[in-house]
């Protein structure tokens, strides 16, 4: 069994897709370990983001992810890390197969809908970033 971290942007929460992105998650076989609403603030945004602080996307992205209540959640599976970025599909929505998350609520490479972990140390830094030990059931 893997943990990784979902998160399910301010994008897709305004929009009204949550629902229908949790829905994809169970389907897809994960166990939610963990799940709470959030509003990142400014520091806590370009903590979690901080590999990407070099890149010129970064401001732009600490802007979007604090515009609004995040959902974050700590998924369980096998092969979970891999398996959800399959779900979620590619960072740009347009290159992004039909039926992923990414491709269906996606609407530019900066407002993707989601974000998952890429690596085991990742996601074990991105999990432990929003949840404690005695949180993850
Ligand atoms: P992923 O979330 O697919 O692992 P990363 O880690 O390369 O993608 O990028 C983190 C986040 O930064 C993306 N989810 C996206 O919101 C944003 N991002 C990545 N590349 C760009 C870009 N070229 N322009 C604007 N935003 C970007």
């Amino acid at each position: 069994m893997e943990r990784t971290l979902a998160i399910i942007k301010p994008d897709a929460v305004a929009a009204g897709h949550a629902g229908a992105i949790l829905a994809e998650i169970e389907k897809a076989g994960f166990s939610i370990r963990a799940l709470r609403m959030i509003r990142l603030s400014r520091p806590e945004a370009e903590a979690f983001y901080a590999v990407h602080k070099d890149k010129p996307f970064f401001a732009g992205l600490v802007a979007f992810m604090t515009e609004g209540p995040v959902i974050v959640m700590a998924l369980e599976r096998e092969d979970a890390i891999r398996k959800w970025r399959d779900v979620m599909g590619a960072t740009n929505p347009d290159q992004a197969a039909g039926g992923t998350i990414r491709r269906r609520f996606g609407a530019s490479i900066e407002r993707n809908a989601t974000h998952g972990s890429d690596a085991p140390e990742t996601a074990a830094f991105e999990v432990s970033y929003f949840f404690a030990g005695h949180e993850l059931t």
